[in-house]
């Protein structure tokens, strides 16, 4: 096992790994920027670095500067945590290359997963069900307009590059095809510095299913069931949940056997989700496969009772994993809401001085945060400033027990997201499990202007 590693994160899930490492006796390290020197990492960190000011490009995406602050304090392994370097295949190799052990997959296998048309021919490969489209990036227009038509309208044209939604456009009609692609192009060779895109038939109003997977050096390999992560604004979740109402039995297997066969084809080892689309029929498709820990892991870790932060540590170090598929079980239900720093009606970042934090508790309530009463919100990082998860025997005792902790949880001198998160808690179809990636346009689609007078 490691006997030091280094977080190259911030907030709330650098506190995680933090904690996964204590209970690990795993001495730790913390990077900071200067905006983050009165920050819970820094603080509960056995040793902690500056590596720059506050823009992300000169701090926590600083290849050298993170790899030089495990080097001088004699670290042995970097975890990642989401964003960031999480999904950098470039530095995932220079850690190899340095001696150090990146937690997470192999460089080959972020590579591969991090370019989407890739990792689709992949799937496709290895009889994993895809969305009917193109068979990897695009090379000839009239080609491509053949394809659409033969798949029928309308039709998404995705970057390679992308993922999470950045560089998609749609075709209605076959009319509007050469334009989608050229902004889709565009935007993606801005955004990614790479222009190839590839087409699939748009799916209206699908379900966002995701499995968790976890596998270790040695051939093991196991799904830890699927978060329903259809709740989203511009491809920003909001609230999560383990199980999905839209699973039985039967479904789950055949979902969980693609999930598995997806990780097998690219030999995973840690940590990954396999990120499906489902439709009203009950037809899902691979979409991505995301090789990092995510930010709603916790729903799965309170169903499963499996610590995934250190399951992704002990695998990282080369040790077997814990459990194997029968001790993975479906005990009760958990919800996460993300909390925001931001206008609850206009979606803009409210960064500033937290004056009170008064945390939620009681059965069944976990808080990942990193914030606490007079600690500042940057305005140069994320406005995920807590995650409330809530788990109850069943999804009503849930929803039940987020409603509670929410309306005792009070923040002040910035503004959040909990009074949208409680407009969901207390919608009829999400009470009903009647949701979709379509659910949150009641919430933020433009309003209907009042007659004038
Ligand atoms: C799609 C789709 C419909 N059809 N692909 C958005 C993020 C990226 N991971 C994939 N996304 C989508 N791909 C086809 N062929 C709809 C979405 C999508 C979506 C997916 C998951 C969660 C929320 C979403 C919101 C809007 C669109």
């Amino acid at each position: 096992m490691f006997r030091k590693i280094l977080i190259a994160n911030r907030g709330e899930i650098a506190l995680r790994i933090i904690w996964a490492c204590k209970e690990l006796g795993i001495k730790t390290v913390a990077v900071y920027s200067t905006a983050d020197s009165e920050s819970l990492h820094v603080k509960f960190a056995d040793e902690d670095v500056c590596i720059g000011p506050p823009p992300n490009q000169e701090s926590y995406l600083s290849v050298s500067g993170v790899i030089s602050a495990a080097e001088i304090t004699d670290a042995e392994a970097i975890h990642p945590g989401y964003g960031y370097l999480a999904e950098s295949a470039h530095f995932a190799e220079v850690c190899r290359e340095c001696g150090l052990t990146f937690i997470g997959p192999e460089p080959e296998v972020i590579r591969r997963m991090g370019d989407k048309a890739e990792a689709r021919r992949t799937m496709q490969a290895a009889g994993v069900p895809t969305i009917p489209g193109s068979d990897g990036v695009i090379s000839d227009v009239d080609e491509a307009q053949g394809i659409a038509a033969d798949i029928g309208y309308p039709v998404l044209i995705k970057a390679a590059a992308g993922g999470g939604g950045r560089g998609m456009r749609i075709a209605q009609e076959p009319s509007e095809f050469v334009r989608q692609l050229e902004s889709a192009r565009a935007e993606a060779t801005v955004a990614f510095g790479n222009g190839e895109v590839y087409v699939e038939k748009y799916l209206v109003g699908p379900r966002h299913v995701e499995f968790q997977v976890l596998g270790d050096a040695h051939g093991n390999l196991i799904h830890l069931l699927e978060r329903e992560c259809s709740i989203q604004r511009r491809h920003q979740k909001l609230l999560e949940e383990c199980p999905s109402t839209a699973l039985d039995e039967a479904l789950r297997a055949r979902m969980a056997a693609m999930a598995l066969k997806a990780a097998s084809a690219v030999n995973y080892c840690n940590a990954g989700t396999v990120e499906f689309l489902l439709d009203s029929r009950g037809d899902f498709f691979f979409i991505e496969m995301n090789t990092r820990i995510q930010v709603e892991h916790p729903v799965t870790e309170m169903v499963t009772g499996i610590d995934l932060i250190k399951e992704q540590i002990r695998v990282a170090a080369g040790e077997p994993l814990e459990m194997t598929q029968d001790d993975v079980h479906i005990n009760g239900h958990a919800i996460e809401c993300r909390v925001n720093a931001e206008d609850p009606e206009t979606f803009m970042p409210s960064p500033g001085k937290i004056t009170t934090f008064h945390p939620p508790g009681g059965p069944g309530i976990r808080l990942d945060t990193a914030c606490y009463a007079e600690a500042v919100v940057s305005p140069y990082y994320d406005s995920l400033i807590a995650k409330v998860i809530a788990r109850g025997n069943t999804r009503g005792e849930a929803i039940l027990r987020m409603r509670r902790a929410l309306e005792s949880f009070v923040v002040e001198g910035i503004k959040t997201n909990v009074p949208l998160q409680q407009k969901i808690l207390n919608d009829e179809d999400f009470v009903r499990g009647r949701i979709s990636t379509a659910f949150m346009d009641r919430y933020s689609l433009p309003k209907e202007r009042s007659p004038s007078p």
